[in-house]
């Protein structure tokens, strides 16, 4: 359970750091899912649907092949739905989301390697969440939807790690027609690396400006992303998810 400090914290920030979320056997296991689905990558002449899993790959001539994302990655490797829907990242989903019930719309791989040229500019989930549109309702007024990004690897600015930009949610959802950021949006120079540890969790609303560079280092940078919103909010269509699963985070006891 967060407790009501981290809480606060969640909504004055915008996102918040929770050290030691998986234990070293559960990014084990993630570890070798994540192998494992890499792999299967590795072998894909271009995107394609795998087992219920979206692998989205670029494959360049003599250049490492790009793995952008593979979505609903639970599909292709059960282990990694179960850990998704662990209540290590349920229940503070349900208590940032307000209740208990909660449709999970992610549960995505990325797997950035050096000289792979994979980055994500900075951008608001709210966009991929179709925030503005007929698809998305913001049904409990402070965005409905909770993103959990769990490091698999160490990460910091020097190998891919995640920036986010403090306080940058409280302009709302800024719309875009392509996901990019206009100019003077938000300013990059308040954007703040974060460096977390395998196992480690960032939980982040929809609208906290993010993004993420180049693997500068020797390793991969692996992150396993989940995320969930309030029941009502999504009528979107996302591969494996539907419209959303529905889960009840239950807290365990300690
Ligand atoms: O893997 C990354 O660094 C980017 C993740 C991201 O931008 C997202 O989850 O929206």
């Amino acid at each position: 359970m967060l407790t009501e400090a981290q809480v606060r914290e969640f909504f004055d920030a915008g996102y918040l750091v929770l050290r030691g979320t998986f234990t070293a056997e559960e990014v084990r296991t993630a570890d070798a899912a994540f192998r494992r689905l890499e792999a299967r990558a590795q072998v894909l002449a271009e995107s394609a649907l795998v087992e219920g899993s979206l692998f989205v790959v670029e494959r360049r001539a003599e250049r490492p092949l790009r793995i952008e994302r593979i979505v609903w990655c639970g599909g292709a490797e059960p282990e990694l739905g179960r850990l998704g829907r662990s209540p290590k990242l349920t229940v503070p989903a349900s208590q940032l989301l307000g209740g208990p019930e909660m449709d999970q719309l992610i549960n995505q791989a990325h797997i950035k390697n050096p000289g792979d040229g994979v980055t994500f500019h900075f951008h608001q989930d709210s966009y991929h969440r179709r925030y503005g549109t007929e698809l998305f309702s913001d049904v409990n007024g402070r965005g409905s939807f909770v993103q959990t990004l769990t490091a698999i690897d160490a990460m910091n600015a020097d190998n891919g790690g995640l920036w986010v930009v403090p306080k940058s949610h409280l302009a709302g959802h800024i719309p875009t027609p392509d996901g990019r950021l206009p100019e003077g949006a938000f300013s990059r120079t308040d954007a703040v690396p974060l460096s977390v540890e395998a196992g480690d969790t960032i939980l982040f609303g929809p609208f906290t400006v993010h993004g993420s560079g180049l693997n500068a280092g020797t390793t991969p940078r692996r992150v396993f992303i989940n995320g969930f919103c309030c029941p009502g909010a999504n009528r979107r269509e996302y591969p494996g998810a539907g419209t959303g699963l529905r889960l009840k985070a239950i807290a365990r006891a300690a």
